[in-house]
């Protein structure tokens, strides 16, 4: 079976607008292409590029996503608060070290106090270590093999598309044996639900964030030993399948 990667990115004045992202068999191309015409013609943009590419390496099939954990709290800070135990129990870095990464998160984490363009990377001693602080790192070449089906099925459980790209997204680093948990919140202001990944499982909090921050993005937590460069690589280049959810 032929696959083929379709990248698709809409901004306006070099701001992100909108994005879709989707491994698909050759059948699929055009009205993949189609699906991300109806996805942005109602958004102002000025620039639109959908990129189409062969996929020549095998990609790693998955069987099941991690199952969703789904936990609702009275504010974001309870919900942090819970979130930085989880994250200590994993990784062992002190509370105080993963409230101040979290914090960076939640107040932009590029050194012009922006949000960086990909994930912060952060191994066991807490400190961090991406190649590039205004870029972070960004999982790419990961979709479910019939994204529509798993779509109705996360739908009906009340979650969101945006759950089903996430999940996709954070099943890939976890399948990683050097990630070891990662922490999100989304950059839409009005999107406060956020996740805590673990190898075992995908903790959906909400609210993880405040109403109106404009502020997100992601922290992946790696073993001290990993190869970065090779972390890099999979994460930005290994084309993953996930055939089905939990
Ligand atoms: C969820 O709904 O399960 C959380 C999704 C986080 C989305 C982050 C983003 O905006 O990309
Ligand atoms: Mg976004
Ligand atoms: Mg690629």
């Amino acid at each position: 079976m032929k696959l083929y990667s379709i990248k698709a990115r809409a901004s306006l004045n070099g701001k992100h607008i909108s994005g879709a992202e989707r491994i698909v068999p050759e059948e699929r191309v055009f009205e993949t292409i189609r699906w991300i015409e109806k996805k942005v013609e109602k958004k102002n943009f000025d620039s639109l590029n959908i990129k189409v590419e062969l996929i020549k390496e095998k990609p790693i099939l998955i069987e099941k996503s991690l199952p969703i954990v789904d936990i609702k709290f009275k504010n974001h800070e309870d919900a942090n608060l819970k979130a930085v135990k989880i994250l200590h129990r994993i990784t062992g870095i002190p509370t105080e070290r993963i409230k101040e990464l979290i914090a960076l998160i939640h107040t932009g984490a590029s050194p012009e106090k922006k949000n960086m363009r990909g994930a912060m990377i952060v191994n066991l001693t807490g400190k961090r270590v991406e190649k590039d602080r205004f870029r972070g790192v960004r999982t790419t070449d990961v979709d479910f093999l019939d994204r529509e089906k798993v779509i109705k099925k996360l739908l009906e459980k009340g979650f969101t598309e945006r759950t089903a790209d996430a999940l996709a997204l954070t099943t890939k680093n976890m399948h990683h044996p050097d990630i070891i948990a990662e922490y999100c919140i989304s950059d839409e202001p009005d999107y406060l639900t956020g996740y805590i990944s673990t190898k075992e499982k995908y903790y959906r909090f909400t609210p993880l964030k405040e109403f109106g921050n404009k502020n997100g993005g992601r922290i992946y937590f790696i073993k001290n030993s990993t190869d970065i460069d090779e972390l890099y690589r999979f994460l930005e280049e290994k084309p993953v399948l996930i055939k089905d959810v939990e």
